[in-house]
């Protein structure tokens, strides 16, 4: 397994629309597996392959407590959706020490494929729910920081420049 490196906002390529994976195999396997080794790392709860510079549909996620239920959506695709909304404060392993409110579904169905390329089914609420929509954005080529004012994404990005800058200094 592998630690990938996790592109930074504002890069270009977190805005890039990723495509359906055609067949799972042992390169999307692999994949999935240095994904999470990579979210655990990070101390997320979730990661889309936008996130390592992967352009297809590929989300890990493990929302527990225990950090022991890692899942594996392949293709995911809302189903269903609930009226309701929450606003809850979100952050961004690709935009790091940004917190900010966003509104989401209070609940939403998801269909994905598997590890093993079986379709499967969920509801999600709560943080589950977030993170799943939080990470579907991501795979249309969307960083949540666009759901805030202009003045406040110009500043964050200032903010992740000079941090990156920094960063990159001897
Ligand atoms: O996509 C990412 O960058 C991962 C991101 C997903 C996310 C989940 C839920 C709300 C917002 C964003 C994170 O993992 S943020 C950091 C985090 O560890 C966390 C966020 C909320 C609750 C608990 C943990
Ligand atoms: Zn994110």
């Amino acid at each position: 397994m592998a630690l990938l490196n996790i592109l930074r906002y504002p890069d270009p390529r977190l805005h890039k629309v990723a495509a359906p994976i055609a067949q799972v195999d042992d390169r999307i396997r692999t994949l999935a597996a240095d994904m999470l080794e990579t979210m655990y790392d990070s101390e997320g709860v979730g990661l889309a392959a936008t996130q390592v510079d992967v352009h297809e549909r590929l989300i890990v996620m493990d929302v527990s407590e225990e950090r022991d239920q890692p899942m594996v959506l392949i293709n995911p695709e809302l189903v269903s959706v609930s009226d309701e909304k929450v606003v809850g404060d979100e952050g961004c392993l690709s935009v790091p020490t940004v917190y900010d409110k966003v509104e989401r579904h209070a609940r939403v169905t998801v269909k994905a494929l598997d590890r093993a390329g079986k379709p499967f089914q969920f509801e999600a609420e709560g943080l589950a729910s977030v993170c799943v929509q939080h990470e579907m954005d991501h795979l249309r080529g969307k960083v949540f920081v666009e759901y805030l004012s202009l003045l406040k994404r110009e500043r964050i990005k200032v903010k992740m420049i000079k941090r990156t800058r920094d960063e990159q200094k001897p």
